[in-house]
């Protein structure tokens, strides 16, 4: 069933009602007692975030901002939260399918960074690279522990967008992301909470889920406009930056997939990934 016609149906804040997209990467439920949506990854086994799991992503975002979402809780059906980008779409790429990868990555970024409602990641697992920026769109982090969490990127031979980096930038400041870009390091949840990269550290599922309504509850006798408003203000720049840019950004990273030292480099970890299974 399409997923156009199965959102039509639903209004937010009256139903409890769970969907998905038709490929059913990515399932959203919203309660009908707080209008809070759940947006579940849960592309197996890591929520590598290939073309199809983002486009279905971008469309359940979308959704949640047409129907006046009243909050969202992003987290994973895994014991990863996310590896980050998948990197089979980086490695041999199809040219028209990663410049579609890439946009629909900028798409999400976008509404989930600039989103009206307000947003907790539940990390339930690890989040290096792409998972860790989807976390840290959101306005609140709150991770289970010894997990890890960090950009890696330099670590596969490859660079984290200025847009990653601003991203992180916000929430550590310059120095600490400086450090942990250029060393491509993970964080233990411990070390994540002390530097401020998350916010609460929980212990398993019941534990996180009430820790991320204990944040929506700070808003309500916040008129949602003056809470949307602010943080318009406060990500502003960092968005209008990114949007500005998007078409450059696109060309940096076709121009640094297209080089054979990188694509070296992401062959090597394909396999160290594969090595670490068998062994
Ligand atoms: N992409 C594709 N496949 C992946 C990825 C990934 N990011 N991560 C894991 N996989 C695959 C593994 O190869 C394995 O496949 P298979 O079953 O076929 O052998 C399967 O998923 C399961 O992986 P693991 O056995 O490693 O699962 P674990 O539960 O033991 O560990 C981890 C989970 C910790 C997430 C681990 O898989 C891991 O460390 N993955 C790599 C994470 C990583 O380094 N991601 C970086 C991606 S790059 C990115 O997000 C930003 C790029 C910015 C672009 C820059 C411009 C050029």
């Amino acid at each position: 069933m399409a997923f156009r016609s199965l959102t039509k149906t639903i209004a937010f804040s009256r139903f409890s009602r769970s969907f998905s997209a038709a490929s059913n990467l990515v399932r959203v439920e919203v309660s009908d007692k707080s209008g809070i949506a759940t947006v579940t990854l849960q592309r197996a086994p890591v929520n590598s975030l290939n073309l199809e799991i983002l486009a279905d992503f971008k469309q359940s975002l979308k959704e949640l901002e047409k129907n006046k979402c009243r909050g969202a809780i992003l987290t994973s059906a895994f014991k990863t939260f996310s590896a980050g980008l998948d990197i089979n779409e980086m490695y041999k790429p199809e040219i028209d399918r990663a410049k579609k990868w890439w946009t629909t990555l900028q798409d999400v970024y976008e509404l989930l960074y600039g989103s009206s409602y307000p947003t907790v990641a539940f990390i339930n697992g690890a989040a290096p690279a792409g998972g860790c920026l989807l976390s840290m769109c959101c306005e609140y982090r709150v991770m289970v522990p010894n997990s890890i969490i960090g950009l890696n990127e330099t670590q596969l031979g490859i660079v984290a967008p200025a847009w990653f980096a601003n991203t992180m930038e916000n929430i550590i400041g310059k120095r600490q992301t400086e450090l942990a870009l250029t060393t491509g390091r993970l964080f233990s949840t411990e070390e994540a909470f002390k530097i401020g990269l998350i916010d609460e550290i929980v212990q398993g599922k019941e534990d996180g889920i009430n820790r991320a309504n204990a944040f929506f509850s700070k808003f309500s006798k916040i008129s949602p406009f003056a809470r949307n408003l602010s943080k318009q203000i406060v990500r502003g720049d960092t968005l209008k930056k990114m949007s500005k840019n998007r078409e450059n950004d696109l060309n940096l990273f076709l121009q640094t997939i297209s080089q054979d030292s990188v694509q070296k480099g992401l062959g090597f970890y394909i396999e160290s990934l594969k090595k670490k299974q068998a062994t």
